[in-house]
């Protein structure tokens, strides 16, 4: 057929853009492109081959087709499942099953003749490897003190920045040994997010996340090589990467009290420019019950994985780890209620929480598992938390997870009801995502909705390792196709993957490198409705699943965050490692 000539400037401009975005890698030997109008949502990275394979597709159709892009070859053809609305996103759609495509390779979804096709996907046995090492590996280029070089960094390769062998005590941090102006050491750790401060209640989920992986998936994590600096020695990388941080969190510890520092920060968040750049002075600031508590409920936790490990230098860091957990849990029970709040002078992120009997569960749960002192973890407390998943503010269900994965004899008990409450949670959540129109449990929007998803995927596996049932994994599918481009927005959530990438996060090393596209393997907030205030000018939809923008001002939808990124990184090690165990 002949294109009429009104049509070829259109053409012309849908080619160049699919020459010069990710946008291209649908192009296929099929000869489709992919449809950039969002009506075929699919999983862009791809599925293992016995996976449950579920895409979504917001057109009338009678039916959909399975294109091997390789051959160009009709696979499979199915039909739609009925459309369903989510009042979250406020549009319908119906599924695409096609499970029984298994075969390894290479393939798009087309609809009407091909007409209209998917962003092309994979399936294999190995589909989630490079998205495990890329979203760990954001934690390594993450590092603060510490010039990331050409051979780990490759061209994100980038001078150290935020030395902080000279952070200034806060007025509000003085005491008599360390009065205000003073100056102390607290190197190393990770940046928090987008900004370049640390704080030590996101570093305590997040560091335990990772613990939790090392604990869960012990042989994967051992084996795991992700080309750090640290690669050669013999601890395992995943413990390596969290030794960054966890030896700067012992730093903000007062040695004098055993309280912990809330943060260690700039007074106001720096301009987007490259960390060694951003030289304005950094403080300590106020000791809190918060951090106090996270900090030692995360150094138990260390202490609990580390005393596994055959090296005597873990073994002997558990020891320290211990030692701090019990000096900040003997402040905050002395200081119970000094909630963080910023001083007026400072003004970057607060990580405030005025309700911690969940944080005090927790750190009572594993200091108890840490030091075979079970008479402090108390079953009515458990009972009370809520069934929320993981969170900053939320830690019921982190220390619930902890005594339901507990080997010690003695806490046999405990563990058969926190194992209850983790299944039943679980439960509820297939339940959901298996009624949900997009096929995920996730049905309310935070800040930072996408770590939610990861999170539910995340309790999906404690309950898996637990019953060795498999019907959970059909749900898990969800959340990652979810987090890989089947939502409501259609991006794929983790940057430097799938066919709709998301490329202007709110990064200042990825805003002021001078390097087309982000830095590689970190999960996009994503979408919510919690403020619109970030970027005034931008088109914003209304509906919380649909309300997202790419744009660097978007600092409530599209930053990045370390404890964002450890349960992605947990569940796509998870997946990876599970593929591995099975077959
Ligand atoms: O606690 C209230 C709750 O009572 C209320 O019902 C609910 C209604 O929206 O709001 C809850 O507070 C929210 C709070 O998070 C706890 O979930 C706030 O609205 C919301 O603005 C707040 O967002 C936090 C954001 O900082 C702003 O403070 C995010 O959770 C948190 O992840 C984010 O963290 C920032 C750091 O401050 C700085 N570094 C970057 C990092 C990621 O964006
Ligand atoms: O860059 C900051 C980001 O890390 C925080 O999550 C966010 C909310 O606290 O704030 C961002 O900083 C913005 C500040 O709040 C207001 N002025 C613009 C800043 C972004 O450039």
């Amino acid at each position: 057929m002949k294109t009429p000539a009104a049509l070829l400037p259109f053409i012309a401009i849908a080619l160049f853009c699919n020459c010069a975005s990710p946008e291209n890698h649908g192009t296929s030997g099929a000869g489709t492109f992919p449809d950039t109008l969002g009506q075929l949502l699919v999983n862009q990275v791809g599925y293992h081959p016995e996976a449950v394979k579920i895409a979504l597709i917001r057109m009338n159709t009678a039916k959909f087709d399975v294109v091997d892009t390789e051959t160009g070859k009709v696979v499979f053809s199915g039909k739609p499942g009925p459309f369903k609305y989510w009042d979250l996103s406020g549009d319908s759609v119906c599924t695409a099953d096609f499970s029984s495509v298994t075969k390894p390779g290479k393939y798009q979804i087309c609809l009407n003749n091909r007409s209209v096709c998917s962003y092309s996907f994979e399936i294999g046995d190995d589909v989630y490897s490079n998205l495990a090492k890329a979203s760990l590996r954001a934690f390594y280029l993450n590092r603060s003190g510490m010039e990331i070089s050409r051979e780990f960094g490759e061209k994100w390769a980038r001078p150290a920045g935020h030395p902080d062998t000279g952070v200034f005590v806060h007025s509000s941090a003085s005491s008599d040994k360390r009065p205000e102006g003073s100056k102390i050491s607290s190197a190393g750790g990770w940046y928090d997010a987008g900004d370049y401060n640390k704080y030590i209640v996101n570093s305590s989920i997040t560091t335990y996340t990772l613990l939790l992986f090392c604990q869960m998936y012990p042989d994967f994590c051992n084996s795991f090589s992700n080309n750090i600096p640290e690669s050669s020695n013999s601890i395992p990388d995943v413990i390596d990467e969290l030794l960054w941080n966890l030896r700067w969190m012992l730093t903000m510890q007062d040695p004098d009290d055993g309280g912990v520092y809330h943060k260690l920060t700039n007074k106001e968040f720096s301009d987007f420019v490259m960390p060694g750049k951003a030289t304005d002075p950094r403080y300590v600031v106020l000791k809190s019950t918060a951090a106090s508590l996270d900090f030692a409920a995360t150094m138990a936790m260390a202490s609990r994985v580390f005393a596994t490990s055959e090296s005597q230098e873990l073994k002997k860091l558990g020891e320290t780890c211990l030692n701090a957990a019990m000096n900040a849990y003997a402040w905050a029970k002395a200081h119970p209620a000094i909630y963080y709040k910023n001083p007026s002078d400072i003004s970057t992120g607060e990580y405030g929480d005025t309700e911690l009997s969940d944080e005090f569960f927790w750190a009572a749960s594993e200091l108890g598992l840490a030091e075979n002192n079970l008479a402090v973890i108390s079953k009515e407390e458990m009972n009370a938390q809520k069934w929320m998943v993981p969170s900053w503010d939320y830690s019921g269900m982190t220390g619930i997870i902890s005594l339901s994965l507990t080997d010690n004899p003695g806490a046999s008990e405990i563990k058969a009801e926190a194992q209850g409450i983790v299944i039943d949670f679980a439960d509820q959540l297939v339940e959901k995502s298996e009624s949900a129109s997009y096929k995920v449990s996730l049905d309310f929007f935070k800040w930072g909705s996408n770590s939610d998803v990861a999170n539910m995927a995340l309790i999906k596996l404690v309950a898996y390792k637990i019953t060795r049932d498999e019907k959970y994994f059909a749900s898990i599918q969800g959340d990652v196709d979810y987090i890989l481009g089947r939502n409501a927005t259609g991006y794929c959530f983790v940057t430097g993957f799938g066919g709709k990438q998301v490329m202007n996060i709110h990064h200042r090393p990825s805003g002021s490198d001078g390097i087309a596209g982000p830095y590689p393997g970190f999960l996009s907030g994503g979408p919510n409705t919690v403020t619109f205030a970030d970027c005034p000018d931008a088109v914003r939809s209304k509906f919380p699943a649909k309300s997202f923008v790419d744009g660097l001002c978007s600092y409530s939808t599209n930053e990045v965050a370390i404890n964002w990124n450890a349960p992605l990184f947990f569940v796509m090690g998870a997946m990876d490692s599970l593929k591995k165990k099975k077959s």
